[in-house]
């Protein structure tokens, strides 16, 4: 008699952005011939530059080809592509063995199946507001109780608010699994060297393990701001870092990620050595390794001409954030975010609930956003906008909020 995982019953509401989707349709239905601005999801819009596009090209010929056709690869990804992510940290000072970063198909799916290595029983922190990924895969894997109105029994909540630059204090508790993401998602707000030094010194003292997330590490504008944890001294035996080429490179839909796991980090239970084997282990089993077409790609990303164009498009959506940002200041809301990150964060006007303020800015200005109760309960009050979007929208975007918006 087959029987369902009954921790999926446990999650308060569906996965947020098909939420925000649904009710857009919605909108849409009664609203027929509506033309909707979207600063929902952080989905990159411009195409993929020149110099990737070759890479990618000369990915798909290969394959046209018997003496270069490739087909399974190692699921840890293809040598080069983890030996030109390695030369990416070793420009701010990081030592990393190729065999230490992990190619993947995404940093959602690996920050989703990471915590699958480690204890059933382990005491998990999340930042409070968090990208949604990290308290769902918790409890699907059945770590929390359930949800009440200040978040899910069992986990521990790390409130990020204005009072502390929206980067938490340390838990006052013993927790075993710490989730990190800087640049924020959704806060924007990026971690200080000395804020992460203490988070590194708290893992390695309590033998705790420090997931962090550093999908936007790219949009980090000020160079003194770490982009890695591993600049923090200490991190190589406590932390897993993952990052993306989804916003850097607009593989959103292409697909191309990767993880670190030092051969360093070491567990209560366990050596140094144990979880990259785990890791390894649970990658070999559980997948076949991108797509060798995409990886070409993403060689092709970190070439300096690749690296010339997808910062430049990066600019371009910092540019976007910075429109964002100024348009809301204008009107007198309070926003944060956005100058080393891709999101602005607001603070809803009126003291506006975040479902509140997102009916009100579709209803009167058709701009769609993110509610910041969805990332978390210390997001309610809050909204996200996201500054991927054609600049021709965007400005519409602003210019309809500007316009339109009653407060
Ligand atoms: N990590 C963070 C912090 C993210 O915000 C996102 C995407 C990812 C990982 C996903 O990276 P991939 O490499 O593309 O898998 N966040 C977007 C998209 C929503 C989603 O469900 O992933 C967002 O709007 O928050």
């Amino acid at each position: 008699m087959a029987r369902i995982n009954s921790h999926y019953d446990k999650l308060s509401a569906g996965y947020l952005f098909p939420e925000i989707a649904r009710r857009t349709n919605a909108f849409l239905e009664q609203n027929p011939g509506v033309q909707v601005l979207r600063l929902g999801i952080g989905d990159t819009t411009e195409p993929i530059v020149p110099a990737v596009l070759d890479g990618l090209d000369q990915g798909v010929k290969s394959l046209g080809n018997a003496d270069t056709y490739s087909g399974y690869g190692p699921s840890e990804g293809v040598l080069p592509l983890r030996q030109g992510l390695a030369g990416l940290y070793a420009e701010r000072g990081v030592k990393l063995d190729p065999s230490e970063i992990f190619v993947s198909d995404g940093a959602k799916s690996d920050s989703a199946n990471i915590q699958g290595v480690f204890s059933q029983d382990s005491v998990v922190a999340v930042q409070d507001p968090a990208y949604p990924v990290y308290v769902d895969s918790n409890v699907i894997a059945g770590r929390t109780g359930l949800a009440g109105s200040t978040g899910y029994e069992g986990l521990v909540y790390m409130p990020c608010t204005e009072e502390n630059g929206f980067f938490p204090e340390l838990p006052d508790q013993k927790v075993d699994l710490i989730y990190i993401c800087s640049p924020n998602n959704p806060t924007g707000a990026v971690a200080t060297r000395e804020q992460l030094k203490s988070f590194v010194d708290y893992a390695n003292e309590h033998k705790a393990v420090i997931f962090f997330d550093s999908a936007y590490a790219a949009f980090i504008t000020d160079p003194v701001l770490p982009r890695s944890i591993y600049e923090i001294e200490g991190a190589e035996t406590c932390a897993i870092e993952m990052n993306s080429f989804s916003k850097t490179a607009g593989f959103t839909g292409v697909r191309l990620a990767w993880t670190i796991v030092p051969k360093t980090l070491a567990t209560e239970d366990s050596e140094a050595g144990k979880v990259h084997a785990l890791w390894t282990r649970r990658q070999n089993t559980f997948f076949n390794g991108a797509s060798n077409i995409v990886q070409a790609g993403g060689i092709a990303a970190l070439s300096p001409k690749g690296r010339e164009q997808t910062d430049a498009q990066v600019a371009f959506y910092l540019e976007n954030a910075r429109i964002i940002n100024e348009g809301l200041k204008s009107l007198g809301i309070t926003t944060y975010g956005g100058g080393n990150a891709p999101y602005v964060w607001l603070k809803t006007p009126g003291g506006l609930s975040s479902w509140e303020f997102f009916d009100k800015l579709l209803n009167e200005c058709h701009v769609v956003g993110t509610p910041g109760s969805g990332f978390g309960p210390a997001g309610e009050g809050f909204f996200r906008l996201s500054a991927f979007g054609h600049r021709e929208n965007v400005e519409k975007a602003v210019g309809s909020i500007k316009e339109n918006l009653q407060i």
